[in-house]
Order: structure tokens, then sequence, then C-alpha cells
């Protein structure tokens, strides 16, 4: 362990050492906290109560770790069904904060803290930064965004808890990112990959040499990515690049991270019991096989989630990592189990779309959106049909439609849409499931 801390600048942070456990003190950790996590959420959450009930379970039903896979899954739809409030556990008088993300229709799903799951969150953060080689010294420019997104303030109370400097840039605005990059000697950033390759780009475009920089690493998380892409902004940036995990539901940020191996992330699992199913049947697959991440918080009070089905693809690696770090593995998420995507850090789902869509009057329910990349900047386009007499309408009728409906789509996705009108018929009619989707991002 004291081999990882590198620096002059003070003791190896002691939230890290619960990456470091015997595995058996883990365990009973797992079990201890499970207990109590169960208890809590039967007693304080209707819905996991009436689910528990129709089961006939009861919290001591819970003997072993194990015994987790014997408990009803939640899904993102309980959130919505609930919202905004009804999953919290916690009086409103005990939380101290609020998150929302995305969810399949208009509304977001709500997240809760109390000043506990705070302090638990941040020190999920410092065990991320920590093993992303952070420390004490650092100068961090944290680029995810603040705000009801949970990737800002997740980073800024996981640095700040560490000892670095934290820099809240927030994402946007990338002239002058990059011109806080350079003059403040940032040591390490955190956004989103995708980001990242356009911060790099555009310090080009303005002559600045970002590989001659102190920047020496980057905390990269949020939306899918690869080795290629990995490799690229290694080289281009001249800088260690990190994957992290995490959503919302479960914490923000913080529920697993690669370490200096970058072969896996470790996921915190003294705070977040992972298993992974079959998305089909729903039965638990063993350590090592592909399937869907079904995580079960173990610490959360504000809103403990059981069993909650994240929708993302992964398989667990319980190899022993040359880190030393004894919490498992998981291996980077490629892709989902549903239609979500992901534009610029930002959850989008395809019925997000169609309903903002279908509100504004003379559309047909006939789009598609279509996904690219440029200058390394995800572009989100909608192709949408409209009916014959707008068609034959001025230009002028056409394109106060366009804009109404970029407005729209703007507001109910947080992100900015390019929309295209086009003339009844043309976009292609499947004979099954509507291709609502194509993505040429290539990453
Ligand atoms: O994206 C939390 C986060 C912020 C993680 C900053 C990492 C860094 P949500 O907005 O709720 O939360 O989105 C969660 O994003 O279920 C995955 O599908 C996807 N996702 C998050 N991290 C990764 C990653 C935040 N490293 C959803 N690789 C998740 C692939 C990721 N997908």
């Amino acid at each position: 362990m004291a081999e990882l801390w590198n620096d002059q600048v003070g003791e190896f942070p002691a939230a890290s050492v619960q990456d470091f456990l015997p595995v058996e003190k883990l365990r009973q950790i797992q079990l201890r906290r499970l207990q109590a996590a169960v208890a809590r959420a039967y007693e304080q959450q209707e819905l996991i109560h009436n689910r528990m009930e129709e089961r006939r379970l009861n919290p001591g039903c819970v003997r072993s770790v194990e015994d987790v896979s014997r408990l009803p899954f939640t899904v993102k739809a309980d959130l919505r069904d609930t919202y905004p409030f009804g999953m919290f556990a916690s009086p409103i008088h005990e939380v101290v904060r609020l998150h929302a993300s995305s969810g399949t229709t208009g509304k977001p799903i709500v997240v809760a803290y109390t000043k506990e799951d705070i302090e638990v969150w941040s020190s999920v953060m410092v065990r991320t930064l920590v093993a992303c080689g952070l420390h004490r010294g650092d100068i961090i420019q944290n680029s995810y965004g603040y705000g009801l997104f949970t990737g800002g303030l997740g980073a800024h109370y996981g640095a700040e808890a560490l000892g670095a400097t934290v820099i809240p840039t927030s994402g946007g605005n990338t002239d002058r990112q990059i011109m806080v990059m350079k003059d403040f000697c940032v040591t390490a950033i955190c956004c989103t990959p995708s980001y990242f390759l356009h911060l790099l780009d555009r310090a080009a475009e303005l002559g600045v040499d970002v590989k001659a920089l102190p920047l020496r690493a980057g905390v990269f998380g949020a939306e899918p990515w690869t080795e290629a892409m990995r490799q690229r902004i290694e080289a281009e940036g001249n800088i260690k690049a990190y994957d992290i995990y995490g959503l919302s539901e479960i914490i923000g940020p913080g529920v697993a991270s690669e370490c200096e191996a970058q072969n896996g992330l470790h996921i915190f699992e003294d705070h977040f019991y992972p298993e992974i199913i079959d998305p089909e049947t729903g039965q638990p697959v063993p350590d090592g096989q592909e399937g869907e991440l079904v995580l079960t918080t173990l610490s959360k009070y504000a809103m403990p989630m059981i069993r909650y089905r994240t929708r993302d693809i992964t398989r667990l690696i319980a190899e022993p990592c040359r880190c030393g770090r004894t919490v498992r593995r998981m291996a980077r998420v490629g892709r989902r189990s549903d239609d979500m995507f992901i534009v610029r850090g930002v959850n989008v789902f395809p019925s997000q779309v169609e309903a903002a869509l279908l509100a504004v009057e003379q559309t047909l329910p006939h789009y598609q959106i279509v996904l690219t990349r440029e200058k390394d900047l995800d572009q989100m386009e909608v192709q949408v049909e409209v009916t014959a007499e707008v068609f034959s309408d001025e230009i002028r009728a056409l394109e106060s439609l366009r804009t109404k409906l970029a407005q729209a789509l703007d507001s109910a996705l947080g992100v900015r849409v390019k929309v295209s009108l086009v003339e009844p018929h043309t976009i292609a009619r499947s004979e099954g499931k509507a291709r609502r989707v194509i993505d040429k991002r290539q990453m």
C-alpha cells in the first residue's frame, strides 16, 4: 500500500484502507450493512415493504451476503412511478441534497442524500481519486457539470476531502477551460472522455501544447468509451486516463474506479454490493460471465436501493489485482441492455425525444435519431417527418416549426439537438421494432 503513496504530501487517506481489507473482513462488513440496509428499506420504503411482503420475505431472511439474491429487484420505472420523493427513506428535513437524472419520460428521477450519505459519497470519491493516483498537492480541474447531474459536486467533494486543490470549472466554455488548465498548472482533470478529446482538439487549434503542461491524469467517466480511445487520449495528452463508473440512483460517481493497473474498475463493495444477472431471465450468473450489473446500496440512508437493475452490461472479475486492492473489479461498461444512449455525458431515452416531438403539432410519429461525432464532440440530429401540408408551406413556416421542435427537445433533454424536417415517408419503415437510433460515432 505504501508504494502507492508516491509523494511527500502526507499519509495514505484512511478511506482508501477499505480497498485493501482481508476478504473475510470485507464480507463481514457487507453482511452487517446489508442486514441494516434491508431492514431500513423494508421499514421506510413502502414499495420495498410491499414487494417483500408479497414474496413472504422479511429482513430476517438475510442471513448471508448471498441471500441478497432472494430479494426483489428495483428498476428505473419504480423511481418514475414514485416521483418525486416516494422512494425516500428519510423525512425531507434530514435530506441535505437532491440530484436528478433523466427518466424514460419527461420527468427526471430524483435522488436524495442525508449528511452522512454525502460523507460516504465523499469518501468513495476519495478512494476513486486515490486509485487514479491523485493526492494532496494535486490541482484538479473539475469539468464535470455542476447542477442536478451528480458528476460535478460528487467529484468536487471528493477532491476537497482528499485535500487536493479543486477548480470548479464545470462543463462548457472550452477556451476558458484551456486557459485555466495552462495558467493554473492543473495536474489532473475530471470530465467525460469525449469532452477531453474535444479539449485536446481545441487546445491544438489555439496553439496550446497539452503534452508540455503539468497535466498527468484524467478521471474519465459518465459515458462508454473504449481502450482505443484511452490510447489516443494518453498519447495526445501525455497523461494517464482512468475510467470511473457510477450512477445517480446508487450515489453518482464513486461506485467503481480503475487503479494504476488500468485493467477493470474496483467496485467499492463495502458500500455497493454487486451482482451480475442474465438480463432476460433475471438469474444470477457467475463471476467472469457477462450480464447486467445489479447493485444494492449497503450504507445509503436517505434512499437505499435494493437490487437496482442498472441496465449496464459488464462482468465481475474476482481474480486479485496487482495493485493489492481486495475489492472486486468489473469490466468496463460498453453497452446497456435498454435503449438509453449518452450524448456528451447526458442520458437520453428515445421515448423522451418522442414525447417532446409529439407535444408539438404538425409532426408525424416518424422520427430517427442520428448520432455522430464531430471534432470529438457528440452531435445529435433528430430527423422528423412533418405533414405534407407543412412541407408545401413557405420556408418561413418550416423554419419556425424547426425552431419550435429544437427548443422543445433542448428543454426536454438538456442537450442541444439539430432538427431536420423531412417529407412524409422519408424515414425507412421497419418491419419489426422501429430503428430509432443510428449511432455513427466511432469510438
Ligand atoms: O453519469 C455518474 C458519473 C458521473 C459517473 C461522473 C462517472 C463520472 P448518471 O447520469 O445517472 O450518472 O448516468 C449513469 O451512465 O448507468 C452508465 O450507463 C453510464 N456510465 C457512467 N459511467 C460510465 C463509464 C453518472 N465509466 C449511467 N462507462 C450509467 C460507461 C458509464 N458508462
